[in-house]
């Protein structure tokens, strides 16, 4: 089998019933597996809520290791629209033109880095590194904080063999803590200093508000933009014709990039708490109890996506749920999808071929299903073209 395939752990359950069950720290999920009822769930927040206990959503449960809500992640309607409001502006920045030179200039560096090395291992050489650089940007902070955020790792939450580390967490607050006492001290035209001043419904932001943007801005873009960079690398090393393809042919770049986002579903699935008891796929959920919605099995859904076990460069229709669905659909895409547009154009013009030498994958366990969203580690040759 290919070494760059992400299976689909969900085909049976999906067919069959419709949804899944696995507990989590005793606080058990149905996961929901149809695009349909995952689109429909996702837009009835009145049943299935984002503002339960702060971590509650996040599956595994993040409840022990954090107290801070993160926003607008974890706020429902009307509220989430105040914050999203005043959020949305500044995350559509990465479609100026300056941002994009800028994105351009750090990819087209890294990737020079890595030809000249020529034997990489991707996810702490290549794709950490580019995620981190890239986020200054979106920060508007300078190029050298990144050097920082490479030393976290892949997850700032998660850590080798450990699916929750309070201490890693721990670092994570303290650093936006000093932060945001900095911008608060000497305000800049950075993202802290721009929450700082702003309010929502007459009231400035709160240190604490302000901490909740920024934990998810860290942690929503983090291990989801480096599985999609990982990811790209293992497909273009299996498929040179589909680097030739971008090549001759630039204007499948946008397509690309949606269809291998859909097919890496880099978030694999998010929780809602029920509200109130009710039904799913004639199925009962209990008030108080957790759901999940399913990118990643939705996006296989073979009623929606015809071949969905294949990469098609350039899917015509590609209704993809890899960055979620209605109130809550990702604030970070934007940035998501320069880098992934950036990346592909630059790895056409400069990269001949990729070799595949040795690898870990990473299985993300959810008991009755195993799903690999990318790698460990994997080391390659890059060949200059
Ligand atoms: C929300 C996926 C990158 C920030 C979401 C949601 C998904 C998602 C599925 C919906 C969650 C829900 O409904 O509960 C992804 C994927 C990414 C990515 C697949 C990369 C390929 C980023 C980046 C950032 C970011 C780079 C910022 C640095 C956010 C934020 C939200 C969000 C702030 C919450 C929006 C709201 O509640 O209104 N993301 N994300 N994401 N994402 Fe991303
Ligand atoms: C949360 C989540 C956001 C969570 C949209 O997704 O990403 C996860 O990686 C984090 O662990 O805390 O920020």
């Amino acid at each position: 089998m290919e070494k760059s395939k992400l299976l689909d752990p969900f085909e049976e359950a999906r067919l069959s019933k419709g949804y899944g069950k696995m507990n989590d720290q005793d606080d058990p999920v149905t996961m929901i597996l149809r695009l349909k009822d995952v689109r429909k769930c996702a837009h009835n927040w009145k049943a299935f809520q984002s503002g339960a206990t702060p971590g509650r959503i996040v599956v595994p449960s993040e409840v022990n290791i954090r107290d801070t809500r993160q926003i607008p992640f974890e706020v429902d309607p009307p509220l989430h629209k105040d914050y999203r409001s005043l959020i949305e502006p500044w995350f559509k920045r990465p479609l100026e033109k300056e941002y994009k030179q800028k994105l351009t200039g750090q990819i087209e560096a890294i990737v020079d880095e890595v030809i000249a090395k020529k034997t990489v291992e991707v996810v702490q050489d290549f794709s950490l590194r580019l995620q981190s650089r890239a986020l200054t940007l979106l920060l508007n902070i300078p190029f050298e904080e990144s050097e920082t955020w490479i030393g976290w790792g892949t997850h700032v939450f998660r850590s080798e063999g450990e699916s929750l580390d309070a201490d890693k967490a721990n670092l994570l607050y303290d650093y936006i803590d000093q932060q945001i006492i900095k911008a608060e001290r000497n305000p800049g035209n950075d993202l802290y200093s721009m929450l700082l001043s702003s309010e929502v419904n007459g009231k400035k932001l709160t240190h604490e508000e302000v901490k909740g943007v920024m934990i998810l801005t860290f942690a929503g873009g983090r291990d989801t933009v480096i599985n999609a960079v990982t990811n790209s690398i293992a497909y273009f090393a299996e498929h040179p014709e589909s680097l030739k393809q971008l090549r001759e042919n630039p204007d499948v770049t946008g397509k690309a990039v949606e269809e291998l986002i859909r097919y890496f579903s880099p978030l694999t699935h998010m929780g809602r708490v029920a509200t109130q008891d009710t039904q799913v796929c004639e199925h009962a959920i209990k008030a108080d109890s957790r759901i999940s919605l399913c990118w990643a099995s939705a996006n296989r859904d073979a009623s929606v996506f015809e071949n969905p076990n294949d990469i098609v460069l350039d899917r015509k229709v590609n209704p993809h749920v890899s960055f979620g669905f209605g109130t809550h659909n990702c604030l970070g895409a934007t940035h998501a999808r320069q880098i992934m547009n950036i990346l592909l154009v630059t790895l056409a013009k400069k990269v001949k071929s990729i070799e595949i030498l040795d690898y870990t994958e990473n299985i993300e366990d959810l008991e009755e299903f195993k799903r690999k969203v990318g790698y460990d580690s994997i080391k390659v040759n890059f060949n200059a073209l």
